[in-house]
């Protein structure tokens, strides 16, 4: 038995020596290790060896079966590194530095101070939420306190879908659903924080500042001492991010059903720093946002108890901020697919 080991270790070598595939280290492994290998039938035969030798017979073909094993394993690397090396010398050289002549995309105006206002409202605590663009009627006026006939329904002209849903006209679509989905948060001792940009529509003459489809971005804050003045913070602090400067704001009255008391929030000429100037019609001032405090009504729709909370909603022109950011005079180029436009103000 001792010599039929040797002859098989030296058969091994002898054969490993000539196996340059990594196919042929295969066959080997199978003639020598495989089920019906030799080493394998070796361990078959075991039971024929007197019992004294038994052990030391066994520990033998074991430390041949290793020694195969090994021996495969190196040789398989060996060979797998050697087809590397080979596959990539005889590659076609590419100079990495070279100019590609790709035309790279960048990020829309909209999508990028979309991303610098959810910047300022998450690093306090805001949440982003999302929504969808087919809203219902419910969602749109309803639960936002515009029942049907109201006459506040024509201050948003509307695209009707056949099912008689609707494309939605503000982002206000999204309230009630985040009201519902977050009203747990006030029994926890957390206010509810959120902000939902989205894409509205509305079946309405298009000029230089309208568009029929244009971003808006709405935020809500709901807690027990929520005021009018915690509303003033926060868009200063948004306006401040977004134009990297002090910023006033003013409030004037503003009707909205959807919120009591409601105003039109003003910011100081962030170009003309309230001097007066083309894009502030020499004013001062740019009216930015609708806001107020949430109607009681629209907080009892979203499952909010009213005797202990109260909060603040605005509803920010996206595309009109950054019609203002980038001194645009014509709202339509946002929309345009104009290149030039789009590699002008685009970011990577
Ligand atoms: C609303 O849509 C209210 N939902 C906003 C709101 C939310 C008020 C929460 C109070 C509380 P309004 O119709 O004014 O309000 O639109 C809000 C902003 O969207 C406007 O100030 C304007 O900047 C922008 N906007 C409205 N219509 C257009 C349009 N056709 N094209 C471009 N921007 C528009």
């Amino acid at each position: 038995m001792q010599a039929k080991i040797k002859e098989l270790k030296t058969l091994f070598e002898s054969h490993l020596q000539k196996a340059k595939t990594l196919a042929e280290v295969e066959n080997l492994r199978v003639e020598f290790i495989g089920k019906k290998g030799h080493v394998t039938s070796l361990l078959g035969e075991l039971r024929l060896v007197a019992n004294e030798q038994k052990r030391e017979m066994g520990k033998k073909i074991n430390e041949l079966k290793q020694f195969v094993e090994d021996a495969l394993f190196v040789q398989k690397q060996f060979l797998e590194q050697e087809t590397i090396v080979k596959v990539i010398s005889s590659a076609k050289k590419i100079d990495i530095t070279m100019p590609t002549g790709q035309v790279f995309g960048s990020i829309h105006a909209v999508t990028s101070v979309a991303k610098e206002v959810e910047d300022v409202f998450v690093s306090i605590g805001f949440i982003v939420e999302d929504g969808p663009e087919v809203v219902t009627e419910y969602e749109n006026f309803e639960a936002v306190n515009v029942p049907k006939d109201h006459p506040a329904r024509d201050m948003q002209d509307t695209f009707w879908l056949e099912n008689g849903q609707v494309l939605k006209t503000h982002t206000s679509a999204s309230q009630n659903r985040i009201l519902k989905k977050y009203a747990d948060n006030l029994a926890k001792g957390e206010d509810i924080r959120v902000i939902f940009p989205g894409r509205c529509f509305r079946n309405e003459n298009v000029d230089a500042s309208h568009e029929n489809t244009f971003f808006q971005l709405e935020g809500m804050m709901v807690g027990k001492d929520i005021s009018v003045a915690n509303l003033i913070y926060f868009m200063k602090g948004m306006l401040e991010g977004v134009f990297k400067k002090d910023i006033n704001v003013r409030l004037r009255p503003g009707f909205f059903p959807f919120v009591e008391p409601g105003f039109e929030l003003d910011a100081s000429c962030p170009f003309c720093e309230g001097k007066g100037c083309s894009v502030c019609k020499h004013s001062g001032w740019i009216e930015l946002c609708p806001c107020g405090m949430i109607h009681p009504e629209v907080l009892k729709m979203g499952g909010i108890d009213t005797n202990n909370y109260r909060g603040f909603a605005f509803g920010l022109g996206l595309t009109r901020l950054v019609m203002l950011k980038y001194g645009l005079k014509e709202i339509r180029i946002l929309n345009s697919g104009n290149l030039k436009f789009l590699k002008q103000t685009g970011t990577k």
